[in-house]
């Protein structure tokens, strides 16, 4: 079997996703998403001037040595746009041999270790109450978990609040938005919310909250304390990760869980917080930490301490990520939760896909391969629109982590 040819598509169905084709001399095609949120072109560049010659004539059953081709073969190594351009080729080939044995995916991996896939949702919005509302509205729609943020009194654009309804799609200009932080307000702000959510939903619900690298970790450690006793299922990206022994501060003084690794691109990037045990979930996705073929190997390590994990799944990881990853899920040993953030219809018509949400779980479906596909005709007609992601700034006008 050969590639015979391998192309790049560009699509904007309410958002920007960048899909790589590979096609064969069997007529088997496979699919992997490429799509860095506000970086999508370079993604695209690096695929078409570097990958794609790379691959065609080459039998897309060796996955292994591909990836090891790609990863090595750079001298360059790591990196988002790298490791995106490699995840999409490594999702693509799965996908290839999926539908050549006539089996899903995690099939392939070595079968379901679960009956479905534990999902969160995103509930949201301006103030309290109406976060409050949505989260109700979560619970009637099924979710057991569900990842709340509200609007902060006094601050403009505060991370994590929606325009629309079921998605938060945060990459909403072609120069970035400014938003403005204020720590003090939001250490203030966040235990009043979930004390709120507890006391109008009650125990029974998982409660998760992201805080986007907003916090020092002195500062993380003290909003970790005070969340302690409305006990989240995680708190995320408590501060950021350049420095992973920062994360010793923020142990020491709070079990409140920890989840970090949305931004992460390899095995690599995870290997301190994991060995130290520094975090409890690895939110490393298929599409930017080098595909599933990368995910085994930060699951496998990441087993060995008991750390699970909690794929990244907003909106701007396309349907054929979230296929790729729920595959993934349905396998992985050390599994914990994936996220769910719905995609709007027009990307859902765009990639027609087999998986299904129900009572909380996600399920991959039993279609050979991901289980997703690409309509291109379809795709051609929402052409590419430059977004990037906002900035921050606190009230002085200092430059802050978005
Ligand atoms: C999350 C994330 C996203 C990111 C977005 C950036 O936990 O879902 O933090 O909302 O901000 O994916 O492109
Ligand atoms: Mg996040």
């Amino acid at each position: 079997m050969k590639i015979t040819s391998a192309r790049v598509i560009v699509t904007s169905p309410g958002r920007n996703f960048v899909t790589l084709k590979i096609e064969t001399d069997q007529g088997i095609s496979g699919i992997g998403d490429a799509t860095l949120n506000g970086r999508e072109m370079a993604v695209v560049s690096y695929l078409e001037d570097h990958l794609v010659p790379l691959l065609l004539g080459r039998d897309p059953h060796r996955i292994e040595d591909i990836w090891q081709l790609l990863y090595r073969g750079a001298y360059w190594r790591r990196g988002p746009v790298t490791m995106s351009a490699i995840s999409a080729v490594d999702m693509a080939l799965w996908d290839i041999k999926g539908k050549v044995a006539g089996l899903p995916v995690y099939q392939l991996l070595g079968g379901a270790s679960r009956d479905g896939v534990l999902v969160y949702g995103h509930a949201n919005g301006p103030d309290i109450d109406e976060t409050i509302d949505e989260v109700g509205r979560y619970i009637e729609l099924g979710y057991r978990a569900i990842r709340v943020q509200s609007g902060i009194p006094g601050v403009k654009g505060a991370y994590g609040v929606g325009r629309g309804q079921m998605y938060y799609e945060p990459a909403d200009s072609a120069l970035p938005t400014e938003t403005r932080w204020d720590t003090a307000a939001y250490l203030n702000f966040a235990p009043k919310l979930f004390e709120k959510v507890r006391e109008t939903h009650g125990f029974d619900i998982e409660l998760l909250h992201d805080v986007h690298h907003r916090l020092t970790p002195i500062e993380a450690a003290k909003l970790g304390k005070s969340l302690e006793q409305f006990r989240l299922f995680w708190m995320e990206d408590c501060t950021p990760v350049e420095n992973p022994q920062a994360f010793r501060l923020v142990r020491k003084h709070t079990v409140t869980p920890l989840a970090v690794g949305e931004i992460f691109n390899s095995v690599h990037d995870c290997r301190e917080l994991i060995e130290n045990q520094l975090i409890d979930y690895i939110r490393a996705t298929v599409v930017h930490a080098g595909g599933i073929t990368g995910l085994k190997q930060i699951s496998s390590l990441a087993a060995l301490y008991q750390v699970r994990t909690g794929c990244h799944g907003a909106t701007d990881l396309s349907p054929v990520c979230m296929a790729a990853a729920l595959n993934f899920d349905l396998w992985v040993p050390n599994f914990g939760i994936q996220e769910y953030m719905r995609h709007t219809e027009e990307t859902n018509e765009v990639f027609p896909h087999s998986y299904s949400f129900a009572d909380g779980y996600l399920h991959p479906g039993d279609s050979p391969g991901l289980g997703v596909e690409i309509d291109e005709d379809l795709a051609a007609k929402y052409p590419y629109e430059p977004r990037q992601l906002p900035v921050a700034r606190l009230a002085d006008g200092t430059m802050w982590n978005w």
